[in-house]
């Protein structure tokens, strides 16, 4: 056996110390983006987000919901495999669906149908506007438009048809198919119309751009987008039936796979990673893990992973260390893989971006996590806090709460990761509550304020300076125990932590 001469060590157990902030080093200058994925190096990676956060594939965090909102955001969300293929996918394709410039038209019916349907159509979809094309379908011969302003259940009769309360294209501004997003902009704000046809030369409806859309995306600079102006969005796969579920996510639309697993040094992943590879090339790309060294490191990237995840035991639901005894401080980790990644692009001049996974409890820990050499952080617990969150908001002794759980955890049935079956014969997660934190965008917004602030005072504009310049040091427990010692907080709500 070999033993390592080195104590496993966490992010709460370093400081960063302050580098020269010169004049340009300010928050307007720091750029906070980050690659996804693998690129030569002085290449820009194919696939860049502007925040460096993505969520956790877990069904308590990643959720079409909490997708979008840090895909506006700037990061991006991993939407979780613990669910069958079919529901997998189509979580997936809400993301897609939500936003384009140019949308593929989904609330369609035709002119015959009664205003009930259309009423019941739009309640579901949460949507306001319908097309009406000859069939219903979103390809049909363009009417018109119906929204809930044309019809009201104590004015009209639900039985009457959608043609009776519907606007007639005639009286509408529709636009042919070549117009660019900018024009249809204009024309949609000219003509005062909260969603613009798009009609091809037969007068089929080709797809339609909303004002909603155009707003969201003023208010949103960062946001993470694909070539069709539709949110980004990754989705985790296993290693066991990914010959059938990468094949559904890529059609669903996923811009990034993840192999989703406790333990990624294996040859299983390596198996997933020869699969996409053989059948995509490069136009599925996909991330593997998690690992803890450098030799789990260069065994994926050899392998052709796209990036690779660090962090075994870290998470805040993990009980895999007492479990198995398996695992490593994620700051000792992180620094090993680094070091790896950093040898493998002079030696092949290839980079393999690094996603820090799991234990980050303080923001802090994030500026820590960044400055150790992550390229990009997944987080669980920050994000199911949020009310974007799939989980249950609950109160527990007159607090809110919303609930939390592990992949590992009898609850979350992790069949396909942890391969034992659908009643586990012990669990690596935990089942608990996290205490509800509110919105996420007012949390990131506040949470890049501080990562901001700390790569200032360490002289830094980029994440790529800030890897190369910082300098971490050990801290004692009394340095910790030095802030606030002795001094009775007034409330909670105007404590700096
Ligand atoms: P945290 O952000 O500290 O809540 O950690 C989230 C990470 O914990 C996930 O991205 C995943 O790697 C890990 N995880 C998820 N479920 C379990 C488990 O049940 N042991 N661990």
């Amino acid at each position: 056996m070999r033993i390592l001469p080195e104590i496993s060590r966490t992010f709460g157990e370093y400081l960063l110390l302050p580098n020269l902030t010169e004049d340009g080093c300010t928050p307007d200058h720091v750029d906070l983006s980050a690659p996804v994925v693998r690129h030569r190096v002085g290449e820009a990676s194919p696939l860049r987000i502007a925040v460096p956060m993505v969520s956790a594939i877990m069904g308590a965090v990643s959720s079409p919901r909490l997708a979008i909102a840090l895909a506006q955001c700037g990061g991006l969300a991993f939407i979780h495999q613990n669910q069958p293929i079919a529901e997998q996918a189509e979580m997936v394709a809400a993301v897609k669906r939500h936003k384009a410039g140019f949308r593929h038209s989904d609330i369609n019916i035709k002119p015959s149908a009664t205003l009930g349907e259309v009423g019941d159509l739009l309640a579901a979809a949460e949507r306001d506007v319908a097309v009406v094309t000859d069939d219903g379908s979103p390809g049909g011969t363009f009417l018109g438009l119906i929204s809930t302003s044309d019809f009201n259940v104590h004015r009209h009769d639900l039985g009457d048809s959608v043609e009776s309360r519907m606007r007639p294209a005639a009286g509408l501004a529709t636009a042919p198919t070549g117009i660019s997003l900018s024009d249809a902009n204009t024309l949609i704000w000219d003509a005062r119309q909260d969603v613009l046809p798009i009609v091809d030369e037969d007068g089929r409806l080709a797809s339609i751009v909303l004002r909603r859309d155009y707003e969201l995306h003023k208010q949103f600079r960062k946001e993470s987008i694909d070539q069709d102006k539709r949110f980004a969005v990754g989705a985790g796969v296993n290693t066991h039936d990914y010959r059938e579920r990468v094949p559904a996510l890529v059609a669903a639309g996923a811009d990034v796979l993840c192999l989703d697993s406790s333990d990624g040094y294996s040859t299983w992943q390596s198996n997933v990673l020869q699969f996409v590879r053989e059948r995509y090339g490069d136009a599925v790309r996909i991330g593997a893990g998690n690992v803890v060294d450098g030799r789990g490191f260069r065994y994926l990237a050899e392998a052709g992973a796209d990036f690779v995840k660090v962090g075994i035991g870290g998470g805040s639901i993990c009980i895999t260390r007492d479990q198995k005894g398996i695992g490593r401080g994620q700051a000792s980790a992180l620094a090993d893989v680094v070091r790896e990644r950093d040898a493998y692009a002079r030696e092949t001049g290839q980079y393999v971006p690094l996603c820090s996974d799991g234990g980050v409890l303080h923001d802090s820990h994030m500026a820590i996590a960044l400055a150790f050499g992550a390229d990009f952080l997944m987080l669980g617990r920050y994000f199911a806090r949020y009310e974007e969150s799939p989980s249950p908001l609950v109160r527990v002794d007159g607090q809110l709460y919303k609930e939390y759980w592990g992949e590992g955890s009898q609850r979350a049935r992790n069949a396909a990761r942890y391969g034992q079956g659908k009643t586990l014969v012990f669990e690596e997660g935990v089942d608990g509550y996290v205490p509800f934190a509110g919105s996420l965008y007012d949390n990131v917004s506040v949470t890049l304020a501080k990562i901001t602030s700390t790569m200032i005072s360490c002289g830094s504009t980029t994440l790529r300076q800030f890897h190369e310049t910082a300098t971490a040091v050990e801290v004692s427990h009394q340095s910790y125990l030095q802030n606030s010692e002795d001094v009775r907080l007034r409330d909670r709500a105007n404590a700096i932590v």
